[in-house]
């Protein structure tokens, strides 16, 4: 029994790992997931900021360091009003196991605030940072910890974090990834989860013998940066998208003509200013519904990517998606359906074998992400920039083999009937789980005892 306080979210994604068949058949691997549950170092701290009324404000400020067997902590940094505890411990546990399936060296964490930047100016954006990393600093650098952003936090505001870095360490350093392209940052970091999602479906699509994008129907949840991305990418291989959201609603496209790349990219801007989609003067032909998400709305669609938020699949939208024919569901955020929903796409998985919904949850297929994030961090540290070219087509084949690690681990752990698909979830868990507690046992952190 555990006497910490409820952490609803956190404990969502340890019963999404410790339901796993690895445990039947390694026994041994519960003691590993008891030691590995627990964060190596939780960092709180005070952010005392003036803003535009030069009226004290003050937030709680949070690094998660989980743990480090793979590398130096990495992962975003999460600014918005939910942020807690429960969330960020949530997102720092599956990003332990994201970045393992990356096959590139990097450690789990996670951070952030319980900062509104909604109704903020530049300038509160900017002190807010300033005084966040005044703190953060003293606990992260190019061979500790590496942050990003995530929601709330992109390349504006990585910026900011970066220069305060810089002035109180009197350090120039790759401490921090997002970075602009002209001071140290890598060429497709900002497109790199939307683009690797979408290169991840390519291989479940191939896979189950669909084809690929071109005629496809895309339902996307969200307009931020993994959205954009991902709906550009789809709309450059032929797709049609025909949905975006927001936390206030969503925008559907009516017809067969779905979002036009120059949608996406006037919305990018509306984003970029804080505003809800609702700023977006349109002339194609959409409809705006108010605080809904997308999936019941979209009619018959081939692909979902939900790429806003945690939860934002339900057990019932899960159900309307499979009614209405959708074959593929691949999360861009994280954790982005419920546990009911998955238990929807993979009962009819198991059921109807090669014809059912295939769902690849985000530590899979969102790793795109932190994985051009692991390409900057070495760009940085051979002080060398690799063209477009040369990441996107690394980011293909980190996309491809996280694709294969779940799969093959799935057909050599969990049982199925000729036919069926196998499980990326079940796959994907213990291929990322393996490799980091094998590394924490050669490193000491857990043994077997009688
Ligand atoms: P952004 O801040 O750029 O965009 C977030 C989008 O999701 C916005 O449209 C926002 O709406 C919406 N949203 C945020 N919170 C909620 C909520 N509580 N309910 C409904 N909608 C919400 O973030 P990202 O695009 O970077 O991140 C999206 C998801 O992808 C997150 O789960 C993140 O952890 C995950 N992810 C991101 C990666 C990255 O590289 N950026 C890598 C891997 C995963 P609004 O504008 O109204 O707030
Ligand atoms: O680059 C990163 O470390 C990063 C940023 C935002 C989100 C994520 C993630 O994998 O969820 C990683």
């Amino acid at each position: 029994m555990s006497n910490l306080p409820s952490e609803p979210e956190f404990e969502q994604a340890y019963k999404g790992l410790e339901n796993s068949s690895l445990f039947e058949k390694n026994p041994e691997y519960k003691t590993a997931l008891k030691v590995v549950s627990i964060p190596e170092r939780v960092i709180q701290f005070r952010v005392v900021w003036e803003d535009d009324n030069g009226v004290l404000q003050v937030n709680n400020g949070y690094r998660v360091q989980y743990n480090s067997a793979l590398g130096p902590y990495k992962g975003g940094l999460r600014f918005h009003p939910t942020v807690n505890l429960s969330i960020l411990k949530f997102l720092g546990f599956e990003q332990i196991f994201k970045n393992a399936l990356t096959g590139l060296n990097m450690g789990g964490g996670k951070g952030g605030a319980d900062f509104e930047p909604k109704g903020k100016s530049d300038n509160e954006i900017r002190r807010f940072c300033d005084s966040f990393m005044r703190e953060l600093c003293k606990h992260i650098g190019a061979e500790t910890d590496v942050p990003a952003g995530d929601i709330g936090v992109g390349g504006r505001e990585v910026g900011y974090l970066f220069g305060t870095y810089k002035r109180q360490r009197n350090k120039w350093e790759g401490m921090v990834t997002g970075k602009g392209g002209n001071w140290g940052g890598s060429l497709i970091r900002p497109e790199a989860t939307g683009y690797g999602l979408v290169y991840y479906v390519e291989q479940m699509l191939k896979y189950a013998g669909k084809g690929n994008f071109s005629g496809k129907r895309v339902a996307i949840s969200g307009s931020g940066n993994v959205a954009q991305y991902a709906a550009l990418k789809c709309i450059e291989l032929g797709a049609t998208v025909v949905s975006l959201s927001d936390s206030k609603g969503s925008l559907i496209a009516e017809g067969d003509a779905g979002f036009k790349p120059e949608d996406v990219e006037a919305i990018a801007d509306i984003k970029l200013a804080r505003q809800p989609l609702t700023a977006y003067e349109h002339k194609g032909a959409f409809k705006y519904i108010e605080g809904a998400r997308p999936w019941v709305h979209v009619g018959k669609v081939d692909v979902a990517l939900p790429s806003a938020t945690q939860n934002e699949v339900s057990e019932d939208e899960a159900k309307t998606l499979v009614s209405n024919g959708c074959l593929f569901i691949a999360e861009g955020s994280n954790m982005g359906c419920t546990q009911e929903a998955i238990d929807v796409f993979e009962a009819e998985r198991k059921e109807k074998g090669g014809e059912a919904i295939w769902y690849a949850p985000g530590k899979a297929s969102n790793c795109g992400g932190v994985a051009v994030s692991g390409l900057e961090m070495a760009q940085n540290s051979q002080r060398i920039s690799w063209t477009r070219e040369e990441v996107d087509e690394r980011l293909k084949l980190i996309m491809k083999e996280a694709f294969e690690n779940g799969l093959n681990t799935a057909k050599e752990y969990v049982e199925a009937k000729e036919g069926e698909l196998p499980s990326l979830v079940a796959g994907s868990n213990i291929a990322g789980f393996v490799k980091v507690v094998q590394a924490m046992h050669d490193q000491g952190d857990w043994w077997e005892s009688m």
